[in-house]
């Protein structure tokens, strides 16, 4: 019907905007701009909104997302979950975390969490800026016999910079502890100075969840290449050949999510 009238609004389609896409999904690898990825509310977060980047019905083994927390937003009770592991790592701004009721503790940027099954968290925005923290939840794939991991409660700046690889230019932060088989995953802060790519594609079994912290460059996913920047997210499924070739003039950094220390199940 014309002559229907729509609220007064201002905003305009920039040119350029349609159908044009840095983005693109494939049976196993996404990579994913920001500005595509629309807004969830979840019932246990309060004025809060989640920008879900990896889920199952992507083919990832995992869930990640980034929760944009107003201030005076948070949870709404107490997040735990049987079975199901939480790591937060903290974007931009201050945010209390208290885990299993013990006194909050303010967690700046760079700050994290690794929560067990059922261990319950607390998370609130206490300051007047809206916070981003990303979020990640897996489920925990037990050794019989074993005992499950301790929560963690931890900064970047309190996790040694390591580099393994020998080449130059590189650094790693192994956020959870390296090689402790009680852990299925590891949460990794990769360092790349301006030019210092692998030394080969990768081809593995692991998967990854990768967030864009800092810098910019080309990103190698099965048979393409894709310029990456800050907020740009990646999911690599399984054998998903991968290479970071970092451009620009500062360092590049990502946090990497990787499934490890467990066989295949057949
Ligand atoms: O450890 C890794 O799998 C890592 N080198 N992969 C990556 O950064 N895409
Ligand atoms: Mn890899």
């Amino acid at each position: 019907m014309s002559g229907r009238v729509f609220p007064a609004a201002t905003g305009r389609v920039p040119p350029g905007a349609i159908g044009h896409n840095r983005g693109t999904v494939r049976r196993n690898y996404a990579f994913m701009p920001p500005e595509g990825v629309l807004v969830s509310r979840l019932p246990q977060y309060q004025k809060t909104i989640a920008r879900i980047l990896a889920a199952p019905v992507l083919g990832a083994c995992f869930a990640q997302y980034v929760l944009e927390i107003a201030p005076g937003g948070g949870t709404t009770a107490p997040v735990g979950e049987d079975g199901i592991q939480h790591f937060f790592y903290v974007l931009t701004g201050e945010v209390m975390f208290s885990i299993d009721g013990a006194a909050p503790t303010p967690l700046v940027v760079g700050g994290f969490a690794y929560l067990p099954p059922g261990v319950p968290l607390t998370l609130r925005n206490e300051t007047e800026e809206t916070v981003r923290v990303m979020v990640l939840r897996k489920r925990y794939e037990p050794i019989a016999g074993r005992a499950m991991p301790e929560p963690i409660l931890s900064h970047q700046d309190a996790v040694p910079m390591t580099n393994h690889t020998g080449m130059e230019g590189r650094g790693f932060q192994f956020l959870l502890p390296y090689g402790d088989m009680r852990f299925d995953f590891e949460m990794n802060l990769m360092w790349f100075k301006p030019g210092v790519c692998f030394p080969a594609v990768e081809t593995h079994v692991m998967e990854h969840g990768l967030y864009m912290l800092e810098g910019q460059g080309l990103y190698f996913l099965g048979e393409d290449w894709h310029e990456i920047w800050a907020s740009d997210f990646i999911w690599m499924g399984g054998f998903c050949p991968q290479q970071f070739y970092p451009t620009g003039h500062t360092d590049a950094c990502y946090l990497l999510y990787k499934n490890v220390n467990r066989d295949v199940a057949l």
